[in-house]
Formats: structure tokens, sequence, C-alpha cells
């Protein structure tokens, strides 16, 4: 039996692709904001609906660039219910994170409890859309409304998310995106900033480019943030293909639901009425005793299915956070990323795969 992991990156026909990097041979332009680049920009501009976009040579290094664009001091409020790049970009630019819990409907910043979070630090909240699943907005921006923070989504997850018709790229002041090779759109590594504030365009491709302003000048301590011409090409060719890909996971997603209705204990999270989903991820809340979620992982593993447990352990769990943080302080976030597991999720998951793995499933909790 073939191993099924968690997912498996979507490829473009390959003449496709070849065809989209022969002129690179005639070029010999390979990076630093090249004809790929510029076009791509130009494609995700208009597919998600932003005025200002900056590629980056992954989401990480995307989260990075935009923290110290905007100059921000002090404290950020986030989630550990993440993937550790979130707090540790944070950290990397010389920022505090404090952590908010998550709620329980749909593993988001629980916004109700924001507020008691902040102090004359705090300059800025990161939320997660984690697996896709979009914050509350409309309340994240009340509050920074009123107490002056900027709002940059960690929108890692979120590629083709939109609500009420409106991209999810359109909130706060920034977001930031993932196209790594395991996302549903991607650039093999890849990322992106979009943005409101059109005047921090120069800054921003600045600092993804070490801070040079000039051949002879450097008025920023950037780093390295930039995309390749052969990543901005994948993303052409996939961009092309955007529709067929999230077409083809909703039918994932869909027989997902049908095999697993009416499984007791097994929780689901209900896309609102409001929002055309991306199908990202299948994430199961797995409810009874603490370690029924490891035992279905364990079991699944020995029928090769590699299912995983995103995010297991929270990130202040994590040796390089454990002495700062403790876990008790975000019991929701520690409850789900003890019950949470992440099914195999992919384009090109079969109809017998998903039985496969949902039949599993069921068998193991009745042990
Ligand atoms: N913020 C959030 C909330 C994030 O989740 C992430 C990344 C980021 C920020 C940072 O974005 P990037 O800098 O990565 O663009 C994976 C991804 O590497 C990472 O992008 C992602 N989140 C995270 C949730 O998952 P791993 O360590 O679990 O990946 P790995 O290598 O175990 O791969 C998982 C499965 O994907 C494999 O079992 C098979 C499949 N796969 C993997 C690769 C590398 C493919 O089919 N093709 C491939 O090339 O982190």
């Amino acid at each position: 039996m073939e191993k099924i992991l968690v997912t498996r990156s979507s490829m473009p026909p390959m003449e496709e692709y070849v065809e989209e990097i022969k002129d690179l041979w005639e070029s010999h332009w390979l990076t630093n904001m090249g004809v790929k680049h510029q076009r791509l920009e130009g494609m995700l501009k208009a597919y998600m609906q932003v005025k200002n976009i900056a590629l980056c040579v992954n989401g990480h290094m995307s989260l990075e660039t935009i923290l110290s664009a905007m100059e921000l001091k002090g404290e950020v409020i986030t989630t550990p219910f993440t993937f550790v790049s979130t707090v540790n970009a944070i950290v990397r630019c010389g920022l505090k994170p404090v952590f908010c819990d998550i709620n329980e409907k749909d593993y988001t910043i629980d916004t109700a409890q924001i507020e008691r979070f902040i102090t004359p630090n705090t300059t800025a909240i990161v939320p997660v859309h984690v697996y896709g699943h979009i914050c509350n907005n409309e309340e994240i921006m009340r509050i920074a409304r009123k107490y002056n923070l900027k709002i940059i989504y960690d929108a890692a997850h979120a590629f083709g998310v939109y609500e009420d018709g409106k991209s999810v790229a359109a909130y706060g002041d920034a977001s930031i995106f993932s196209f790594h090779a395991t996302k549903v759109f991607h650039t093999i590594e890849g990322g992106a900033i979009v943005y409101n504030d059109t005047g921090l365009k120069d800054r921003i491709n600045n600092i993804k480019n070490f801070g040079i302003t000039g051949e002879e000048s450097v008025e920023y301590i950037g780093g390295n943030a930039k995309m390749n011409e052969f990543q901005a090409a994948m993303g052409i060719c996939n961009l092309r293909h955007i529709d067929e890909e999230i077409g083809k996971r909703q039918k994932v997603y869909e027989e997902y639901l049908r095999c697993l209705d009416g499984v007791d204990d097994i929780v689901v999270w209900k896309i609102p009425d409001t929002v055309k989903y991306n199908y990202a991820y299948f994430p199961i809340l797995i409810k009874g005793k603490k370690g029924i979620r490891d035992k279905v992982y364990d079991s699944l593993k020995n029928n090769n299915i590699f299912s995983r447990k995103y995010f297991y352990p929270i990130v202040s769990a994590y040796d390089c956070y454990k002495d700062i943080y403790h876990v008790e302080d975000t019991p929701v976030a520690q409850y789900v990323s003890e019950h949470i597991l992440t099914l195999p999720m992919y384009a090109d998951l079969t109809v017998e795969q998903v039985r496969y793995i949902t039949e599993s499933v069921k068998c193991i909790m009745k042990l």
C-alpha cells in the first residue's frame, strides 16, 4: 500500500513550466526582481484584489520583512496555536510576543480576550488565519483602532479565501502569505506581503534586498528575502490552475464530510455561509480522553497514513520559549493542540483514499 502523506504538492503540466522558464536561458536574468517576478506580482494583485504586493522568498521572511518595514517596537499580541514561524519572526524582529488564547469554534485568536493583553508597550496584533479559517476581522479592527495598533495577519494558510466576496488579503494593515510547496498555491518556496500603505513600497522592497537603496547606499539593515525567477515561473503556471486546484480539494473535503458524518467525538469546523474557503487543510478535533488523538495518529501511521498534529505542541511549549511562557495561560490552545489531527488533504487524493482514511479513523476510535 502506497504511503498517504498529509499533503502532496500540486504540479503544473511539466511542458508548461519548461515553456515558462525557457526565456531565462536567453536573458540570463535569474533573480533580483526580474520579469517573471514582476509578472507574477501583477497577476497576484488582480487575483487577490489588492493594490500593493511584495513577493518574497518564503512566508517567514515575508513576516520578518513587513514587521521591520513598519518599524514596530515593544509587544505584539498573537496566538501560540500556530506554526513556530509566526512567533520566531516576531522575536527575530526584536519584538516581544504576548500570547492570547484562541477560540474553540475556529481556533483563531479569541477576540474577547485581546484587550486584557494590551499595555502601553503594545504596538501590533498578529492574528493567524489558521488552516485558512478567517479571524474575526471586524472585532480585531475595532480594538486596533481604539488602541492605535497595527494589524498584520499571518495569512500563510489563507490564499484564495474570500468572505462576503472580499479577499482575505484585504484585511488589516498587511497580511503575509506562504507559497510553500505544501500550500494550495505554491512557488516551490515563496511568500508575499500585501499591504495598504503604498508609502511602504520602497522600504519593503529595499529591506527584502539587504536594505540597499542605491549602488553605493544602504539605508536599512535588511535581509535577503527575494523570490527568484524559477519560483515566480512556478507561481505563474500554478496560478493558471488555481480554480481547478481548489475545486478538486473541495471534492476531497466533501467526501471527508460524507464519510465522517455522524461519527461521535469527531468535530469538523463548519465553513460559514459567507466564506469561500480554499480547502487548505482537513483538521479534525477528536474529543474524549487525553491521548486518544495520539492513538489515532499512531494507528493511522501503522496503516501507512501520515496525518500530522498541526499544531502540537503550542509554540509556548517549545524549548526556546518554555522558560518565558506557560502553556496553562492559553488553555484552549493547549486543549486543541492535544486533540487536533490534520488528515491528508490535497487535490489528487482519491475518493477511495478518503474512504480508507476515514474507515481507519472510525475503526481506531471504536477500539
Ligand atoms: N505562518 C504559518 C501559520 C505557517 O504555517 C507557515 C508555514 C509559515 C508562517 C511560514 O511560511 P514558509 O516560510 O514555510 O513559506 C510545513 C511547511 O514547510 C510550512 O510551509 C508550513 N507552514 C507548515 C505548516 O508545514 P513541515 O515541516 O510540516 O513540512 P514537511 O517537510 O514535513 O512536509 C509535509 C508534507 O508535505 C510531507 O509529508 C509531504 C508533503 N511535501 C513536502 C515537501 C517539502 C510535498 O508534497 N512536497 C514537498 O516539496 O512544514
